[in-house]
């Protein structure tokens, strides 16, 4: 693959922001930039700025996110995040019904990453899943808890035109009852009952259920 030539300079005082975000997106970590003709105050208004407008909460039980201009060519340069939550009792299910970044080795170019919680899920880049790099294809990716997060960066140019991405997601219920394996200590002493967002448990006859709502108690004990 051929490797993009990245040259990090010092630029002269005008053009300090520029600069800044030209350091930010573009330096690779073994190259050193000149900070001290930095003036804090536009690069700190700039960073105020773009992560202001670059992250979208959605709270809705299903969705549709899409690259920036989708489904035109996307933008060089462009940082967004979409958090997702939706209510405990849920997780979330996301999948690509059009994936297509720039390749690059570890997906260190363009990259979509996906996570929940502390937990990363996928780094996806590409058309197609390479020895190294991910692309989603059919896959369905799933949160750990009931929030995700999918975070969308293009770096400063791209070797051929790409659209980029179209994703879907949806809340699913967890099936609390599933647990009741031999393996897993079971959620209900008796009958576990699943329902959308939530489960109950009950009592054989001649049982009531305590207060924890969990464990069966003989009537009369
Ligand atoms: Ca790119
Ligand atoms: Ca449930």
């Amino acid at each position: 693959m051929t490797q993009k030539q990245t040259t990090c300079l010092e630029l002269p005082k005008s053009k300090v922001v520029l600069g800044y975000r030209q350091e930010r997106d573009h330096c690779r970590k073994d190259e050193t930039w000149q900070f001290q003709n930095v003036w804090p105050w536009p690069c700190l208004l700039l960073i105020a700025f773009c992560s202001g407008t670059d992250v979208i909460q959605l709270t809705e039980m299903s969705g549709r996110i899409v690259s920036p201009g989708f489904p035109e060519f996307y933008p060089n340069e462009m940082k967004k995040t979409w958090n997702i939550t939706v209510p405990k009792g849920y997780i979330i299910k996301i999948y690509f019904t059009y994936f297509d970044l720039e390749l690059s080795y570890m997906c260190e170019y363009d990259y979509v990453k996906i996570s929940s919680g502390s937990r990363k899920i996928a780094t996806l880049c590409g058309k197609e899943s390479t020895d190294t790099e991910e692309a989603p294809g059919t896959k369905i990716f799933h949160s750990t808890d009931n929030t995700l997060t999918l975070m969308f960066r293009s770096d400063y140019s791209n070797e051929k035109k790409v659209i980029g991405f179209e994703a879907f997601y949806a809340a699913e219920d967890i099936n609390e009852c599933d647990k009741n394996t031999e393996e897993e200590e079971q959620i209900c002493d008796h009958h576990c009952h699943n329902h959308l967002g939530g489960f109950y448990c009950s009592c054989r006859v001649g049982y009531s259920l305590h207060q924890d709502k969990r464990i069966c108690t003989v009537q009369g004990s």
